[in-house]
């Protein structure tokens, strides 16, 4: 494709400014945006959106939209609106700090939802109407296709159920990128069928996303570079974590509980999560693959060193260092990397069938394996489930980290009971801290109790629940899950009253 990237000539026609773009969506609105993690959102239109937003509230009048993604965004689209109070509704992850406060300030509502079902609960309209779709694109071939951006999330479905589509086109964006997508859409229920994917890196659709030229009302052509935050360097406690996982996978490869080159892997975002790949890329497996939602810095590491053969997500969450290494020389990764619908990347029917082994980070697990990912303190929340739940339930494996402490050792991450539960007893197979790691397979609740507490607490924390789980134990009235129901959350209670669990 050459440096024009709108090719098409209709869709050439309808070039016109962000401001005048923005200013064809209405008060109210449901607007589907392009994005996942700070890769391949919209860059001006939202920007442009939260000026008339602000203009309005000068005015003494209000103009919110409700804001559905792929997961987060980044501070052009989510921090811009958060800012002026321009979003009506936020759904299904985000997390931008403006966004959460507001989130938690009870000024806006929040719709956590697996990341799997937002295309089809989006299809059968019980989010509302979607009034205007707004996706960045790479480019526009001359028959109309759209070349996808750096994530593709639910930009499928979006551009499919709006009213009406703005397209940004980001002459930013790699053009390298044509091709890497595979774009697949799942019939609805009674007409769906079985999704022909066997293995991570087959390719089952088309590599454009499609749109019916007569629902696009704008094309805007921005310059704009995607915008991740940097990881730090893996801190001890991480590394410690990551070295539990990769004894345990090498333990399970012994015992012929996974085959030597392990089951395609997801891993969640964060520092643990790049710390446990860091820690793959250095150890002794090969041939490895990925089939998860985000492929950050870790894997395209191994990418490199050749240890990672295929990796499929949705979208990329690359450090701006890892970014830029990438863009300089991404004709070659693209043979290694391909980027499909978050319905596809995060199916069930898929993470179930290729046997994949889940990863991911949590704020809080209690002695019984329950496990909290997103409210701090069992009223705040932190930044949604986002896929986590689509993969620990379908997965082979499903792995939760944490380091056992939080907030300079004031907070315990096991504690008695969550304060919140994302992931229930039945979804969670083995926790880790930087103490050591929970095999909870097979186990009953009263076993699992003591694996958890003597494997995973902080030695500051372990008499105490030790104590909590004897006492549990005589009083209770059942004693399949003993509780005492007056004190389970009195840690938190306690943190809230006094600061320290
Ligand atoms: O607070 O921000 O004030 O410093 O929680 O904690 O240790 O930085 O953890 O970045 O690994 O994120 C669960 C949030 C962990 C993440 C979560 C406080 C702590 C800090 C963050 P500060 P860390 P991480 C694929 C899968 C759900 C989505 C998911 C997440 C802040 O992993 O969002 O898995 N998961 N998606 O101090 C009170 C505790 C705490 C605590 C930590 N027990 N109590 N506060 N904190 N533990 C990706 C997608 O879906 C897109």
């Amino acid at each position: 494709m050459s440096e024009d990237r709108i090719l098409n000539p209709q869709l050439k026609n309808k070039i016109m400014s962000a401001e005048e773009a923005a200013a064809l969506i209405p008060a109210g609105a449901n607007v589907g945006v392009s994005g996942f993690t700070g890769a391949g959102y919209p860059k001006l239109v939202p920007v442009a959106l939260a000026k008339r937003s602000m203009d309005a509230r000068l005015q003494g009048k209000k103009l919110k939209v409700s804001i559905w993604a792929g997961a987060s965004t980044a501070p052009e689209l989510d921090g811009a609106l958060a800012m002026v109070d321009g979003m009506e509704k936020r759904l299904p992850y985000q997390s931008d700090p403006i966004c959460r406060r507001r989130i938690n300030d009870g000024d806006m509502e929040y719709t956590d939802i697996h990341l799997s079902h937002v295309a089809q609960l989006a299809a059968f309209g019980f989010l509302g109407k979607l009034d205007t779709a707004i996706i960045e694109v790479a480019g526009i071939t001359e028959d109309g296709r759209l070349i996808p951006s750096s994530s593709v999330g639910n930009n499928k479905t979006w551009l499919e159920i709006a009213d009406k589509v703005i397209l940004e086109v980001n002459s930013w964006q790699n053009l390298a990128l044509e091709g890497m997508h595979d774009i697949y859409g799942v019939a609805l229920p009674p007409q769906r069928q079985p999704i022909p994917l066997t293995s991570p890196g087959d390719r089952i659709g088309e590599p454009y996303l499609r749109v019916d030229p007569d629902k696009v009302v704008a094309v805007v052509k921005t310059h704009s570079p995607d915008r991740n935050s940097a990881f730090s360097p893996p801190d001890a406690a991480s590394r410690q974590i990551a070295g539990h996982i990769l004894e345990f996978f090498t333990h399970e490869v012994k015992a012929g509980r996974l085959p030597p080159n392990l089951p395609p892997l997801q891993s969640g975002v964060g520092n643990i999560a790049n710390a446990v790949l860091s820690g793959l890329n250095e150890g002794t497996f090969e041939n490895l693959t990925s089939y998860t939602e985000v492929l950050q810095d870790g894997m395209l590491d191994m990418i490199k060193s050749g240890k990672l053969t295929c990796a499929s997500a949705t979208a990329f969450s690359l450090s701006p260092d890892a970014l830029a290494e990438l863009n300089t020389d991404l004709a070659r990764y693209s043979r290694n990397i391909i980027l499909r619908p978050q319905e596809i990347s995060n199916h069930p029917e898929i993470i179930r069938r290729l046997g994949v082994i889940a990863m991911n980070g949590m704020i809080e697990a209690d002695i019984y394996g329950n496990v909290n990912s997103t409210h701090i303190m069992g009223t705040k929340m932190m930044n949604g489930l986002g896929g986590s739940g689509d993969f620990a339930r379908n997965a082979y494996l499903s792995i939760f980290m944490t380091p056992s402490e939080a907030k300079g050792g004031e907070i315990s991450c096991i504690v008695p009971m969550v304060s919140h539960v994302d992931h229930t007893e039945h979804d969670v197979q083995v926790l880790v801290t930087e103490q050591g790691l929970a095999d909870l397979r097979g186990l009953s609740p009263k076993q699992r109790a003591k694996v958890v507490i003597e494997n995973c607490a902080h030695p500051n924390f372990k008499p105490a629940l030790r104590d909590y789980y004897k006492r549990a134990f005589e009083r209770a009235a059942g004693k399949h899950t003993p509780h005492l129901l007056d004190e389970a959350l009195s840690w938190h209670q306690r943190y809230l009253d006094k600061g320290r669990m």
